[in-house]
């Protein structure tokens, strides 16, 4: 028998009649992210074609000029938010506060989000595949009145959901709750995520490596160590340059993808609260690893700051682990 279609709303809903505490808010928050995924892909994908290419000529918080699809990737998400009312706040990478979101009809919203509504966007030009990112937390503070920053500083460990949405060759949508991870494929003809990666588990190893290897020269010698290493295991080198992109490949073939601290990203480039938490919490949940440079899990550092930036070696659990040796071996 052909195999039955099972839709991202019918899974959720089946998850949640799983899971005897759920009171279906956050099956209504990720269902309305499923749905500005959709709005979002739909965008992406005629980018080349609404001369919304090229940078929209504002900069955005981190002084970096802003493609217009960023910008409507971040609008399009923060609407659909605004009107889920399950969502009380969102930190997103677009802007420099955080944005608390007002009760809609009165009911007070417990689930916050943090995301980097197109991550990779400096791809979009050039056609390469660029991906959401988005993690939902519980509020901490009292819900009858507005969330505050200290919402949203809150250790990865604490994330409730996880997910990205790669809009690639095919536009598939990746998340957890902490019980595993699953994938959905848009299938355009019928406007649903389709369930076509059930319980995902990262292969232990890889054969592959993930990183700039242009800043070879600028990494410590202890990460300088295990590229060679790499090298000399004879690690094919994959690099999109979107962060999404490389670690979906990682998530389903193995591999390992580093951003190490350089001398122009002291703390690395990638920003803890909603790059590297996320997708740490996913490929953890897959059976993988997170650290920083630091050898830190990336899920158990304290955020103080909404942008921080931070270190990350993520993927197979037996390629960190010979990365963390090869630190603990070589560190200065
Ligand atoms: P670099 C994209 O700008 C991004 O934030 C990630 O998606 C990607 O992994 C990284 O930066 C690429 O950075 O310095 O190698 O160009």
């Amino acid at each position: 028998m052909q195999n039955r279609i099972i839709t991202l709303d019918e899974f959720i809903i089946r998850r949640q009649k799983e899971y005897s505490l759920a009171s279906g808010e956050l099956t209504g928050l990720l269902r309305d992210i499923g749905v500005a995924a959709k709005i979002v892909n739909r965008e992406v994908n005629k980018a080349g074609l609404l001369n919304i290419l090229g940078a929209a000529g504002s900069e955005n918080t981190h002084g970096e000029s802003v493609q217009k699809l960023d910008l409507y990737a971040n609008d399009k998400l923060i609407d659909c938010l605004s009107n889920s009312g399950e969502c009380a706040g969102v930190a997103s990478e677009e802007n420099e506060d955080f944005i608390p979101i007002m009760p809609v009809d009165g009911k007070q919203s417990k689930y916050l989000v943090v995301m980097d509504p197109l991550d990779g966007s400096s791809n979009i030009d050039v056609n390469v595949s660029v991906g959401t990112i988005f993690g939902i937390y519980r509020r901490k503070s009292d819900p009858s009145v507005a969330c505050n920053k200290e919402d949203f500083l809150q250790k990865g460990v604490d994330l409730v959901a996880a997910g990205y949405v790669l809009y690639g060759t095919s536009t598939i949508l990746v998340y957890t709750t902490g019980r595993g991870v699953n994938g959905f494929t848009l299938d355009p003809t019928i406007g649903e995520f389709c369930l076509s990666h059930q319980d995902i588990k990262i292969p232990e190893t890889g054969n592959s490596y993930s990183v700039n290897q242009g800043y070879y020269l600028k990494f410590d010698v202890e990460m300088r160590r295990y590229i060679d290493h790499c090298s000399d295991s004879n690690f094919g080198l994959r690099y999109i340059g979107s962060m999404v992109s490389d670690i979906h490949r990682i998530l389903l073939k193995g591999g390992i993808f580093l951003y190490p601290n350089t001398r122009k990203y002291p703390k690395g480039k990638l920003r803890l609260l909603y790059e590297c938490n996320p997708l740490s919490f996913i490929v953890e949940q897959a059976g993988g690893k997170a650290i920083n440079s630091s050898l830190q899990r990336i899920l158990d550092i304290q955020p103080t700051q909404l942008h921080q930036r931070e270190t990350i070696a993520i993927g197979s659990p037996k390629m960190v682990d010979e990365m963390k040796a090869f630190v603990e071996r070589y560190s200065v």
